[in-house]
């Protein structure tokens, strides 16, 4: 998603997403550094104000044992503290910073997107078939949450808007079935990509895993290599809720990769870093709105910039 960076706009919309974040940040650290030296106190207020974003423990516990280091018993500004952060915080991601690559000798690359319901699969599957259409790619969806009418009918609606097919099932059938009916077409057509959208339910958690390790054995059968990206889309707003969510796909579907949602809509985006720092999985894009348009690149500098309000 490399190109959407030089996009107008993209930086101030990024900044404006996690305007939660970085006002809890900056307010909290206007309060804080009434006094002018770092001393013990300023540091657990500063650590208390860290975990309120869902840093978590391990990130936020780093971050203060290297202020302490560096800084303690000297003067310090509020703007001094952020642009250490934001400096700390954009290393520590540097290395999850990575659009999805397609593989050029798959044809077609199959996306596999999974997550919990509401997390914002389906509306990150329109973002991103508009994104890769944009640059000349031929695209197909899959309405794999075969058994909800609604989740078929909103795919439906971005398909049509964006002027893609999308496959859904005859009849509420398996959702394996139509995953390896699509992709025979797929392949038929020559598409360079096949996204599929799964169901999200965790209350049987067991059926949903069976579910989603049957996809992916179909789609196997046909392509080996399938799906070529498993993507999991979590949501920010449910805070470290999102670790353990993390935790139970990958032991399914073979994650190669996170979208986080939801940016714009918590104070909470903290738990980026978190996820990062204990999936070590690469970090495709950030949601930062509803629209088609708010699907951003996660670019490590300017996302730790605009969480701490630089
Ligand atoms: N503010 C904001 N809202 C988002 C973002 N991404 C998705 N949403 C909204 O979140 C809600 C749920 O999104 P869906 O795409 O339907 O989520 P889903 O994972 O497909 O949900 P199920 O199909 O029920 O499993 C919708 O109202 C979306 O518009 C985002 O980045 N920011
Ligand atoms: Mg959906």
């Amino acid at each position: 998603m490399s190109e959407a960076i030089s996009n107008k706009g993209w930086l101030s919309k990024l900044k404006e997403g996690l305007k939660r974040t970085s006002n809890k940040i900056t307010e909290g650290l206007e309060s804080i550094l009434v006094k002018k030296k770092l001393d013990k106190e300023m540091l657990e207020e500063i650590e208390d104000l860290l975990l309120s974003t869902d840093l978590g423990v391990a990130t936020t516990k780093k971050l203060i044992d290297i202020l302490e280091k560096n800084r303690f018993n000297q003067e310090v500004t509020s703007v001094e503290i952020k642009n250490f952060l934001a400096e700390e915080i954009s290393k520590s991601l540097s290395s999850f910073g990575s659009p999805i690559l397609i593989e050029k000798t798959s044809c077609p690359h199959v996306v596999l997107v999974v997550g919990i319901n509401g997390s914002g699969k389906t509306t990150t599957i329109g973002k991103l078939a508009h994104f890769w259409r944009n640059q000349g790619k031929k695209v197909r969806l899959v309405a794999g949450d075969t058994f909800r009418a609604a989740a078929v009918e909103q795919l439906k609606v971005w398909g049509s808007r964006l002027d893609i097919p999308v496959e859904e099932s005859k009849s509420g059938a398996d959702p394996a079935s139509l995953a390896h009916e699509a992709l025979q077409k797929s392949i038929n057509a020559k598409d360079d990509l096949l996204i599929i959208d799964t169901a999200g339910r965790l209350h049987n958690k067991e059926d949903l895993m069976a579910e989603l390790s049957k996809i992916i054995r179909v789609l196997k059968k046909l392509d080996p290599g399938a799906p070529h990206s498993s993507i999991l889309v979590l949501d920010a707003t449910i805070g470290q809720n999102a670790l353990a969510q993390a935790e139970i796909f990958k032991k399914v579907a073979n994650i190669s990769g996170l979208i986080i949602t939801k940016l714009d809509g918590t104070a909470k985006g903290g738990v980026l870093v978190a996820l990062a720092e204990r999936f070590q999985l690469p970090i495709h894009a950030i949601g930062v709105g509803e629209e088609i348009e708010d699907l951003k690149p996660f670019e490590p500098q300017a996302f730790a910039n605009s969480l701490v309000g630089i």
